[in-house]
């Protein structure tokens, strides 16, 4: 039987993780791990902190402590920022540990016995202050590429080009502020060149299943061609090298971080009492591993490591099947950045929102944001406006609802029901739609897709509203008293499937709505599934038996509200950066030509709307005040349209809406919204309306 290995990119313990590090790898990992184990497959998730490199030196050396009270402290600080999010791996551990130590120079070793390594005098940037070699990071100066006058030792951040620190323009140490000497000093080159074929072959066996924009990236690393890299530094803080005459030098982080999570799965199984269950999940042909990161770290993962996998293939080790690294989140329009204080810290976030449905708020706005394919943007407009129209109004509105008629109506049982009638076209749509909403989040899982899965899982509960609004047991309670309980019986069953439908991305929800239900809850966390017990499988299935007493009603979401979103938005940004007001985010400028991006597109939120009244507006000969339904709320609209439509033939029409504008204020009414229409050259206008308007109220139109 498969079993599912899932690794996410290990977080410096440098500084606290933020959204942008957490969407790119950490959330999907966590994703993807629960829907694994919901869906009954051996699954095994391992993270951790990286706490070697010179992320962590130049840490410490800014705060004049020791890098281990660096890694320490965020090592602790990110594990709890994680579990605060719910992001909980089998095992998070540390690069720090022991046994970590131990694999990595049990990796040198044997690629020094294979001839890999070349010991190679080279000339480095030698502090004769501060008496060290100068690591790329340690130097500073002019780009020899572009000029930037900032560059780095190692990559020029204006530019992007790579070059040895020796090429750099007038060169300075960072640590005494002077111009380095040149020394020579030994380092160990891994061959790299040696597998260049085997690599392109590698990323060409995956190109049917990787991410576009991971093969371009490793593909682009191929075509430069690989070339020997220094496995090896002169620092004093990281994994010794175990040679002799190596005194002094460690391990370059790059070639042994990779190597954490093995290490880490060891550190899990001895956790578990049996030290060899390592071998089953990293030296077995049955595992599916799966390495989940940042596209900073893609060809760390599709090339480096991979290669230093192979060179243990005779031991039996296996290489990651897929790597759908994700792209970069911006915040408000901008780069995230520490130091113009552009970021926004997980255990910030934690604190200024402390209630457990917050961290399924920002799991949710997160996935629905998820940079897959290209860099997307975090505003706190979509988060409210996502808390509001979809979690509050579709998927807690209609837990409330059912949750709230049965308690008055049944007294707060599953209602009995005729099973050997036969269902009725309603019913018939609402089962088909819990069958292919389910499978439809799982194959959009399975293929990476987070955002598509978290859309179904969500068209899931708008399609539950659908039935409960269309069946009407409030009226049904008194005309057909059978046919209500039946609605209802279905309706709860309803509740089930989005329970899991929604556990990978909103575990606290879901775990409130199992118990609501009067089940113990499951969401996917480790040690909670049964290998085998297909959940998912059965998430459509009717399960929960008629008479069971149900748990109080739980309002699962509330209304984020504006004064929320302003006090983010004003924490952003040193004192000299003006934050984006509330009112309008900063937005890439759109180019001359009028042209867009998708992502500013996408900030555009479309919506199917139904007419539910029209009527004129006094003293007005163009407005129509309509009342809409949105699927998620009621909305009042005043529209231009008065010349070309009588208010009665508007009634019952859908409508295309943009339903996420600024409320504005027309003739001292406000409007909610705006409508789509076409004119014509002739200036007529004619309203926007959908193929099929049985599509309904609250579809997204994109
Ligand atoms: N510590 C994360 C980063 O580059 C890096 C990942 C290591 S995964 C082995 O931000
Ligand atoms: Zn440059």
């Amino acid at each position: 039987m498969k079993r599912y290995l899932i690794t996410s990119a290990l977080p410096y313990a440098s500084g606290v993780t933020h959204l942008g590090n957490v969407v790119g790898s950490t959330l999907p990992a966590d994703i993807y791990a629960r829907y694994c184990r919901l869906a009954g497959r051996e699954t095994l998730s391992i993270c951790g902190s990286d706490e070697h490199g010179v992320a962590i030196t130049i840490a410490a050396e800014k705060e004049g402590v020791s890098p281990r009270v660096v890694i320490d402290r965020y090592h602790e600080a990110n594990a709890r920022a994680l579990h605060g999010l719910d992001i909980d791996f089998d095992c998070y551990d540390r690069t720090s540990n022991p046994i970590h130590a131990a694999t990595a120079q049990e990796f040198f070793l044997v690629w020094r016995d294979k001839g890999l390594l070349v010991e190679r005098e080279e000339n480095q940037f030698y502090d004769d202050d501060a008496k060290i070699f100068l690591p790329d990071r340690y130097v500073e100066g002019t780009c020899p590429n572009c000029g930037h006058d900032r560059a780095r030792g190692d990559q020029c951040d204006s530019c992007g080009a790579y070059y040895d620190q020796l090429d750099l323009k007038n060169p300075r140490s960072l640590v005494s502020g002077k111009p380095p000497v040149v020394r020579k000093t030994k380092h160990w080159y891994f061959r790299l060149d040696a597998f260049q074929s085997w690599c392109e072959e590698y990323i060409q066996q995956h190109a049917g299943s990787w991410k576009d924009n991971v093969l371009q990236q490793s593909r682009s690393w191929l075509t430069q061609g690989l070339a020997g890299r220094s496995a090896t530094r002169d620092m004093s803080w990281g994994i010794p090298v175990p040679l002799d005459g190596a005194e002094g030098k460690v391990l370059y982080v790059w070639f042994e971080a990779v190597l954490g999570y093995i290490s880490i799965t060891k550190q899990w199984a001895l956790q578990q009492g049996t030290p060899d269950a390592w071998n089953t999940w990293w030296r077995s042909p049955d595992t599916m591993y799966t390495a989940f990161l940042g596209k900073d770290n893609i060809v760390f993962h599709t090339i480096i490591f991979p290669i230093l996998l192979h060179t243990r293939e005779d031991d039996g080790y296996i290489l990651p099947e897929n790597v759908p690294a994700n792209e970069f989140l911006n915040l408000e329009g901008k780069k995230f950045s520490k130091s113009r204080n552009w970021a926004i810290d997980v255990l910030q976030f934690l604190n200024d929102f402390p209630e457990p449905q917050h961290r399924d708020v920002l799991r949710y706005v997160l996935t629905m944001n998820m940079p897959e394919t290209r860099d997307s943007d975090f505003t706190w407009r979509d988060f409210q406006a996502r808390t509001n129209n979809e979690l509050a109004a579709i998927l807690g509105n209609y837990v409330n609802r059912v949750m709230q008629f049965t308690q008055k109506n049944f007294n707060g049982t599953v209602p009995a029901y005729d099973a050997a009638a036969s269902r009725d076209e309603h019913e018939t749509i609402l089962v088909a739609a819990l069958e292919k909403g389910m499978h439809a989040v799982g194959a959009s899982l399975d293929a990476y897709r987070f955002r598509d899965a978290a859309t179904e899982a969500m068209n899931i509960a708008r399609a539950a509203n659908k039935y409960f609004n269309d069946k009407a047991p409030w009226k049904a309670i008194a005309s057909d008293p059978a046919d209500c309980a039946r609605t209802m019986h279905v309706c709860i069953q309803a509740i089930r499937t989005l329970s899991v439908a929604f556990a990978p991305f909103c575990p606290a929800a879901s775990a409130t709505i199992q118990r609501m239900l009067g089940e113990s809850p499951i969401t996917g966390a480790p040690n909670e599934c049964t290998v085998g017990d297909n959940r998912w499988l059965n998430g459509a299935t009717f399960t929960i038996p008629v008479g069971r007493t149900l748990g109080e009603p739980t309002i699962l979401f509330t209304k984020v509200e504006n004064d929320v979103v302003e006090r983010e938005i004003a924490k952003l940004g040193t004192p000299d950066e003006q934050p984006a007001t509330a009112a309008a985010p900063a937005a890439a400028p759109v180019t001359e030509e009028g042209v867009i991006t998708i992502d500013q597109f996408g900030a555009v939120r479309l919506r199917t709307a139904v007419i539910l009244e029209a009527e004129r507006v006094p003293k007005s000969e163009k407005l129509l005040k309509l009342q809409v339904d949105i699927g998620t709320e009621k909305r009042q609209i005043l529209a231009g349209i008065a010349k070309h439509y009588a208010p009665e033939d508007l009634i019952g029409k859908t409508i295309c809406v943009v339903a996420n504008l600024k409320p504005a204020k027309l003739m001292g009414m406000e409007s909610q919204g705006m409508v789509l229409a076409a004119s014509n050259a002739n200036g007529t206008l004619t309203l926007m309306t959908p193929m099929d308007p049985s599509v309904g109220p609250g579809a997204e139109v994109r």
